[in-house]
């Protein structure tokens, strides 16, 4: 186990976290701006090949791999942030004003866990609006690294964040916490807490979360880790959460193919594809789809897909937890699972997870 602050998962396939926005497209093909005509009977030309793990490199990816499927990090732009901020609002959407409750109540009680004069870590700060409850909470914390893969979204939130607490340093990470990364020095010499919240941890699959988990753990080495995760619960509760009755969660996942539109040059029509949405019991977790309504093809960088009626793209995992279950995973991390608090219905949890040094 490395004892540096470096951090990294094997990118095995897709590292399947919901970061917030990236920044502005490593790519564009040329003349995106100006639609382009081409004759029917002559293929479109390939354009220069995007840059490796950019959105128009894994989308080509996803459309040419049965079955289908991309990473839900790519959610995450500037509409897609706004549409999540949305669902997070929605009646039918527990988890976040579940988790917002949960630290609430067990403010005092998480901070004397954390301890006087601390320095945390938040990974996906994005907003970074839960940690408020906890610097509220915290006796002198000292100093707060928000870590986000946007660098826009993250210079507002820790402006706003070094206006409102003023004896904290903050100090923004633009970095891919699925890759390796490192803190800032005087973060990576203390004692430190991670914050995980929103169960993001959910986008990853068992053995992705794993390692994620592990590398983390070597992050905070000496620290730790508060964690929040989703339940295992009813499935009409589940289902209900990523089927909203106002549909943002289904524009939320139709936004993909405008941002491939906007930001690729490609000729989705969105009106071609269902929001599809299911609770997996045996794997525990939600499933998002967009499903083909009819035969369509569409354009995309140079090249042509199609999809049969009912064919899908896969977009997302969100996996859910038991208590015991995170608790054991974290364990096989290296870390030593402390107190969980839960809300009154065991919705959703939240852990402490002690990183042990070396
Ligand atoms: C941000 C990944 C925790 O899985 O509940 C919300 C994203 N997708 N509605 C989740 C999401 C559809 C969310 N996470």
């Amino acid at each position: 186990m490395r004892s540096d602050a470096v951090t990294g998962v094997s990118a095995r396939g897709d590292p399947a976290v919901a970061e917030p926005a990236p920044g502005p497209p490593a790519w564009k093909p040329a003349g995106a701006s100006r639609p382009r005509r081409v004759p029917r009977s002559v293929p479109a030309p390939a354009g220069p090949a995007p840059a490796p793990g950019s959105f128009g490199a894994d989308m080509l990816r996803a459309l040419a791999r049965r079955p289908r499927a991309i990473s839900p990090k790519y959610f995450y732009d500037a509409a897609g942030s706004a549409l999540f901020e949305r669902i997070c609002a929605l009646p039918e959407y527990y988890p976040t004003r579940t988790e917002v409750a949960i630290l609430s109540e067990n403010a005092c009680a998480i901070a004397r866990s954390v301890g006087p004069g601390a320095d945390l870590v938040e990974f996906g700060a994005g907003a970074a609006q839960k940690v408020r409850i906890l610097l509220d909470a915290l006796e002198s914390p000292s100093r707060f690294a928000p870590v986000d893969i946007c660098a826009e979204h993250l210079a507002g939130s820790a402006a706003a964040l070094a206006r409102d607490y003023p004896c904290l340093r903050v100090r923004p990470v633009v970095a891919d916490f699925t890759r390796p990364m490192r803190l800032p020095a005087r973060i990576a010499n203390a004692r430190r807490t991670g914050f995980f919240a929103g169960s993001s941890l959910g986008n990853f699959d068992p053995r992705d979360a794993l390692a994620l988990l592990r590398s983390l753990r070597a992050l905070l080495a000496g620290g730790a880790l508060l964690l929040g995760v989703d339940l295992v619960k009813d499935p009409a509760l589940l289902h209900a959460a990523y089927n909203d009755a106002a549909g943002v969660t289904a524009a939320f996942n139709r936004n993909l193919l405008e941002r491939a539109n906007r930001e690729l040059g490609a000729d989705f029509d969105p009106r071609d594809f269902a929001h599809h949405a299911f609770y997996d019991p045996r794997r525990r977790r939600i499933e998002m789809h967009l499903v083909a309504l009819r035969r369509v093809t569409v354009r995309l960088l140079g090249r042509r897909f199609d999809f049969g009626e009912g064919e899908s793209l896969h977009t997302e995992n969100s996996y859910k937890f038991t208590i015991d279950g995170l608790r054991s995973l974290a364990r096989r991390a290296g870390f030593r699972p402390g107190p969980v608090w839960c809300d009154p219905q065991r919705l959703f949890s939240v852990h402490w997870l002690e990183a042990s040094a070396g």
